[in-house]
């Protein structure tokens, strides 16, 4: 009984903790989408615009959160239709939640093409590793294109913050760091990692979480690569 009995609590725990939460079929959204989220990406090397907030008149709460949003909204475009922004072709994982392959949910390949994740939480079209707080993870992708980069742009999904390294490959297959730290992203919205053109040209890019340091699932909708012919 005793027994029974710790297996029971831990369900529960593991049911009703914190974090980003999994249901295996149904597509559950964990918190709210991201009104009252910060509605720009906190980039490690571009401050963050403030959300419009303490204008004359002062707007009352309801306005300032409708524009955060619209301020979100047309940021999630304006990244979709970057010009010189690719969207990953091949993902390959360290891991992937129920082991899934090809185009099944959470494999590796839901972090290819452009977003399609439209609220913040758990979701079968984003990439997620085996299990919710094991560790290290990555994420490793390719693209059409090879380009001199100057920025990564990493779409968080759920339990955003995980990511601590980026990495870009050159021609001879070794790998760059073009960033590493705390990744300050919360709710649904890119880690925008700008850096010095590469000199060399570009097409794979590969994403290293520490999936411990956020409780929950983390989970990666898209990641596009940013650079230009010369
Ligand atoms: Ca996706």
């Amino acid at each position: 009984m005793k027994i029974h009995f710790t297996v029971l609590c831990f369900l529960v725990l593991v049911m009703f903790g914190v974090g980003c939460k999994k249901s295996s079929k149904t597509e559950e959204a964990a918190k709210p989408a991201p009104a009252s989220g910060s509605p720009a990406p906190t980039a490690p090397a571009v401050s963050t615009p403030a959300p419009g907030g303490g204008e004359a008149g002062s707007p009352g709460a309801e306005t300032t959160a409708k524009m955060a949003a619209a301020e979100w909204a047309l940021k999630q475009d304006e990244i979709k239709h970057d010009p010189n922004g690719q969207w990953a072709n091949e993902a390959t994982a360290s891991s992937t939640y129920n082991d899934a392959q090809g185009a099944a949910n959470w494999s590796a390949s839901q972090a290819t093409g452009a977003p399609n994740v439209d609220k913040y939480g758990d979701d079968g079209m984003a990439w997620a590793p085996k299990t919710p707080d094991g560790g290290i993870e990555w994420l490793d992708l390719k693209y059409a294109k090879p380009v001199h980069a100057t920025e990564v742009r990493v779409r968080e999904s759920c339990g955003s913050g995980a990511v601590i390294k980026v990495e870009v490959y050159d021609e001879q297959g070794a790998a760059h760091v073009v960033w590493q730290g705390n990744d300050p992203t919360t709710d649904l919205n890119y880690l925008m990692v700008k850096f010095p053109k590469t000199t060399f040209k570009t097409d794979r890019v590969k994403v290293t979480l520490a999936t411990n340091i956020i409780p929950g699932w983390n989970e990666i909708d898209a990641v596009q690569l940013v650079g230009t012919d010369q």
